[in-house]
């Protein structure tokens, strides 16, 4: 493991996973991703002044716990205008969320609320945005990275945007002074893919999953 903190309250750790581990997590999410109701899909997004119909940036992604919703920006126990509920987030997952906070970002009655997983090729991207639709703006995002390398922006103390590469087989932090930070992906590197993804992301894609606590 190799940890670093490229600004106060943001914390990087290389190698959190080894590849036996990572390709059982990957096991474990391309099973909940083929459930024609609750797996990867495309979400619709709210129209703007530049798309009448524009697309969410990333190859699929599904949610477990609550569904966060990008046609509102709000989170639901139900998943968008659909009458089902998300899979739920199972012990394994909130064990191993508590097991990151405890050895490298302590921060008591973390509450794992909602698991967002977004699937990358190494065309996608993610543009510079706030986290802030969740009504706890101090509780950490958790990011675990699978496969490629992603190019990560994020906002210094000073509001500067700066980069870190995040690799897979990471683990990402940012909470407190920093949860509220601007952050989003340039380039997905292809030449990059993490030991033990190779059987899963065999285009190099990226898995991300961010968990998240929502309510104070
Ligand atoms: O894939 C990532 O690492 C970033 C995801 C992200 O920015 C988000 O979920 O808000």
């Amino acid at each position: 493991m190799k940890i670093l903190k490229p600004r106060k309250d943001f914390v990087i750790v290389e190698d959190y996973f080894n590849p036996k581990q990572a390709a059982q997590w990957l096991e474990w999410i391309f099973k909940k991703g083929e459930d024609p109701d609750r797996g990867f899909h495309h979400p619709d997004l709210k129209p703007n002044r530049f798309h009448k119909h524009p697309k969410y940036p990333v190859k699929q992604y599904t949610c477990l716990g609550l569904y966060w919703n990008p046609m509102d920006y709000d989170y639901s126990p139900m998943m968008g205008s659909h009458d089902i509920k998300p899979f739920p987030i199972p012990k394994k997952l909130k064990d191993l969320c508590h097991e990151i906070l405890d050895t490298c970002y302590p921060w008591p009655d973390y509450s794992v609320e909602t698991a967002l997983i977004n699937y990358y090729t190494t065309d996608s991207s993610m543009g510079i945005h706030v986290d802030k639709d969740e009504e706890n703006h101090s509780a950490p995002v958790i990011g675990l990275s699978f496969g490629s390398t992603c190019r990560f922006f994020y906002e210094d103390q000073s509001g500067e945007l700066k980069d870190v590469k995040i690799p897979g087989n990471s683990v990402y932090i940012f909470g407190n002074s920093a949860r509220l930070m601007r952050h989003g992906l340039g380039s997905i590197y292809s030449k990059s893919l993490s030991p033990g993804s190779e059987g899963y992301l065999k285009n190099k894609e990226r898995i991300n999953l961010t968990i998240r606590q929502v309510y104070p």
